[in-house]
Parts: structure tokens; sequence; C-alpha cells
């Protein structure tokens, strides 16, 4: 039996149920990217506001690119699903019942998305879809008009395929209906994304019409986030462990988490927001500090851990906690190289950092070292390379953050130590493998790398100090192996 209305009360009892009238909600918020991070984050805040707070914000899901499966599975089962929390020392499990609707842009149709977008009641749209889905420029943060879903958005403005093309028109049916706007709250791991996701949809509409960018420039807020709870991909083990834990009853579209969850979000909303300080959220000015200490911090030591782990054969977070040096550099990481580059104030980095080790060990979640490792081209610069510039201008030390950005050099290479090929995810793959090909392993192939400038920029690829320290970790990692490398780090 699957997870629905009627199959609520046979669930375990320690399984946390809806206890609120669930055709009381409103739906307030459209979220694009019912992945897997957002049944576990958003959505739950949200569940716990309606169940101890009698919050009635609810949520139509929306997926516009892939997870068609999750969208389906979910109206087949009364909109419900389940979060497992897994500690290595046990479980809880929940099952979220904020969920009004969910669409597929492709299977229902971009109006349908749109129109849901343009109802009255909306006040928010929030957003996970992986750092490509904003079609940006890491370096710079600029919208890629040139990339092909843009490319569409700009000739067919009313049935867009991108997310920045679908708040473009959503928004242009409202002020045309003379609705409200909503705000647009990006929870995707990228520094100021409330930023990013202001310059890519106004960048777009500029291009399109001047007088809607105009009006979403005074309407629209862009809210930034710092979201936190390692939440791995769903694999057929995590099903199978969320059925034993609902007493035999099955949820395809339930999700396996970390217990801990953290969310600082800028308070800047335009049509008002649920009360998510009631449920733990930190409600700030700036987020930034926040955004900043958790992508360089946890980020770019889980980014660390995954190239050099993944080229060890390290499958999972938690097997590079075994090694200890492993252990000890991503620590050195993040209190060496990472927390001098940061401007939070009032937090106790070093007690941060061994919260994120304990974190990590966590041996219930089984966090791949490969998922972490993909999109690598989206997630370097804000993971590592700012952290970079702060330590050439400062002419301090950044070892560890140079063979992380070494190992993604040889990960991308496709091929492992072992000579096995690598299956190399990114939506720059195409740019990489010819770097790869036309470059011979070595120096040169680091030099080949450099030239990606919507990663490394135009000055880093140029500054003499940086190419040569990255250089040194790259020929290391070939001539001594990921294990041997790490090792040695912890002797210079
Ligand atoms: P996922 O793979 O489960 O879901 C990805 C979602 O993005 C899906 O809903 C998919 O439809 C959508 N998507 C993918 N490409 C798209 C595109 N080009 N345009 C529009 N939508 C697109 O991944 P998951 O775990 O939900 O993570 C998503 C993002 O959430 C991450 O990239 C990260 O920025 C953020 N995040 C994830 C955490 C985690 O531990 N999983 C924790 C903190 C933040
Ligand atoms: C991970 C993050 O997949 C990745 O790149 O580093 O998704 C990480 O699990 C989260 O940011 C934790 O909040």
């Amino acid at each position: 039996m699957n997870l629905s209305n009627k199959s609520l009360r046979d669930l375990p009892k320690n399984v946390v149920v809806p206890s609120y009238d669930r055709t009381k909600l409103q739906t307030r918020i459209v979220h694009l990217g019912f992945g897997a991070f957002h049944r576990a984050h958003q959505a739950v805040y949200a569940d716990i506001l309606a169940s101890e707070y009698g919050s009635n914000w609810g949520y139509c899901e929306v997926n516009l690119i892939g997870g068609e499966q999750q969208i389906s599975d979910l109206n087949t089962q009364d909109l419900l699903y389940s979060v497992a929390e897994m500690a290595s020392e046990g479980w809880s499990g929940r099952v979220v019942g904020v969920v009004r609707r969910a669409i597929h842009g492709e299977v229902d149709g971009i109006n349908s998305v749109l129109e849901a977008m343009a109802q009255p009641e909306i006040a928010i749209v929030s957003i996970t879809i992986t750092e490509k889905g904003y079609c940006y420029q890491p370096a710079t943060g600029t919208l890629i008009e040139d990339h092909p879903l843009i490319q569409h958005d700009i000739a067919n403005p009313s049935m867009p395929k991108s997310a920045p093309g679908a708040i473009v028109q959503a928004l242009r049916l409202r002020r045309d209906r003379n609705l409200p706007a909503f705000s647009v709250m990006s929870c995707d791991n990228m520094p100021e994304n409330g930023h990013v996701t202001r310059n890519v949809v106004l960048a777009l509409a500029r291009i399109q019409d001047a007088q809607l960018a105009n009006w979403i420039e005074t309407n629209v807020s862009f809210p930034s986030t710092m979201v936190d709870r390692i939440v791995p991909a769903v694999t057929p083990e995590t099903l199978e462990k969320i059925t034993q834990q609902l007493g035999g009853i099955h949820d395809p579209a339930g999700v396996a988490c970390e217990p801990f969850r953290q969310w600082v979000i800028e308070d800047n909303f335009v049509n008002g927001r649920p009360e998510w300080e009631k449920a733990g959220a930190e409600l700030v000015e700036d987020v930034l500090p926040f955004e900043e200490m958790k992508l360089r911090m946890l980020n770019g030591s889980h980014s660390f851990l995954a190239y050099l782990g993944y080229l060890a054969g390290y499958q999972h977070i938690n097997d590079c906690m075994q090694d200890d040096n492993y252990a000890t550099a991503a620590r050195h990481l993040m209190l060496s190289e990472q927390a001098p580059t940061l401007r939070t104030q009032g937090v106790d980095l070093e007690a941060y950092a061994d919260s994120l080790l304990n974190r990590y060990r966590n041996t219930a979640l089984k966090h791949r070292t490969w998922q972490i490792a993909m999109d690598g081209t989206q997630k370097l610069p804000q993971r590592m390379l700012d952290s970079v510039r702060y330590h050439l201008a400062h002419n301090s030390r950044f070892d560890c953050l140079a063979l992380g950005i070494a190992a993604w050099m040889r990960y991308v290479g496709g091929i492992d130590e072992q000579g096995q090929s690598i299956e190399v995810s990114d939506p720059l793959l195409e740019q990489l493998k010819a770097l790869v090909a036309a470059s011979k392993e070595g120096a040169e192939r680091v030099k080949a790398l450099l030239s990606l400038e919507v990663v490394f920029g135009k000055e880093l690829p140029q500054n003499t100090r940086f190419v040569t320290v990255v250089t040194e970790a790259y020929l290391q990692l070939l001539q001594s192996g990921a294990k041997q490398s790490v090792a040695l780090l912890l002797k210079q």
C-alpha cells in the first residue's frame, strides 16, 4: 500500500502526521523545484508552522525541467509525502501535508504553471532548481544571454522553458491583471542568491520589455537566504528504509535527511510571508555573512572531500571521515583557509567546524561523493575561488583550496586513479571534454581548464602565484594520488 489520506491511520504511532485541516490551507507559495532538498527543508518548516502554530500557508509544487515522476507520485498519493530524519543512532519520521497542488511544466503545460503563479493569493515564488537553473555565469552572477533556454524564452516569452523566463512571464500576467507582485525567494546554494535571481530576472525582462523590467524593479523583492540541511539524493535503499519506517507503507516521494536544519532569511517580502521564525528560521537584514560562512566552510569542505574522496575510492562523505587525514585536512581547510576570509560576527567558527565534521560522520546518510562532485563549474567560484582571491590579496597560504581545485581538474579529466572512467555530470561538460581532449596531461591540462572564464574569471588565470600553486598541487596529485596528497598537505 502507498502513502495516502487513507493509509495515514495505519502508520506507526511514532510517525508525525498532519494534525491540521489540510483543506483550510491556502496556496500562497508556488515552489519551483520539487527536488529532495525542498521536500526536507522549506516544506518541513511550513508543515511545522501548520501543525504547531495554525499557519494556513500551503504550497503549489512545480517542476519545470526533470522530476516528472516526483510530481506524478505526489498526485497519486493525495499530495502527501514523508521525511525521514536519519541520525547514526536512530531516525524519526514525519508526513508533510502542506502541499495543495503539484504540476509539471512539460507534462501539464507551461500555461498551468504560469496561471498557478498568477493566482491572486500567491505571495511568494520560492526556488530550488540547482545553480545551473539560473542560466547565469557563476564567475560574475550575470545572465547568460546565449543560453539555449534563454534564447528560447526571448523568442517565445509567453511559453517560457527556463525558471527566469517563467518568473518574468508570471509577473507580466500579474501586472497586466492589476494584481500585486510576489516575492521571489531563491533557496539555492549561491552567495547573494537573491541578487543573482534579481539579476537574471531583470536582465531577461529588460531584453523582452523595458516597461515590465521597470515594474519588476519597483514591485518585486528578491530576498536572499542561507539554507542548510544535508539531503542526499534518494536511492532504492533510502526508499526501502522509509518503507520500514512507515511500517510497510510505500512512499516513492519520500526523502531522507540529517536531523540538523538551518534557514537564515533576509526579511524583505512585498506581499507577506509565513512566520518562519516560529519554526526556527532566523529573519535578518543581511544574510551574506551567513551565506558566505556556510558556502565556504560547509560546501567548500564538501567539495574538497567529494573530489579527493572520489579519487581515493571513498564513495560517501562518511567514508572520507573514517580517514583521519581527510578529516584533519577538512578541518584545516575550514579553519585556516575559509574562516579567515569571513565577515561573520558572533559565531564560534571552531565550534561550527567541529559540528560540520560531526554531521559528515553521520553513517545513516550515505551522501555520495559523486553527487557532491556534480556541477563543479557552478560550485567552485563560491566554494573555493572567492577565498583564494582573499589569500592572494593577503599573501596567505591556500594549499588545501589549491588541492581541492586540482582534484576537480583531475576529476573532470574523466579517468580515475585506477584508470576507470568517471561519469562527470556538469552543464559545461562539452566544454570540459574539449579542453581535456585538447591538452596534454600535466601543467598544460591545468592551463587549459583555467581558461574557463565563466568559472575562473579573467584575473585568476593571470595570477602567477595562483597558477603555480594549483599546478604544483595537480602535479602532486598525478604523482602521489589523492590519499597521499591529502596526507602530505598536513606535513607542510
Ligand atoms: P534534486 O536533484 O533532488 O532536485 C533538483 C530540482 O531542480 C528538481 O526539482 C528539478 O526539477 C530542478 N531543476 C534541475 N535543473 C533545472 C533547470 N535547468 N531549470 C529548472 N529546474 C531545474 O536536488 P536537490 O537535492 O533538491 O538540490 C537542489 C538544490 O538545492 C541544490 O543544487 C542546492 O542549491 C540546494 N540545496 C541542496 C541541499 C541538499 O543537501 N540536497 C542543501 C542545501 C541547498
Ligand atoms: C552539497 C550540498 O551537493 C552538494 O554540493 O555540498 O547540497 C550540501 O549537502 C548542502 O548545501 C547542505 O546544506
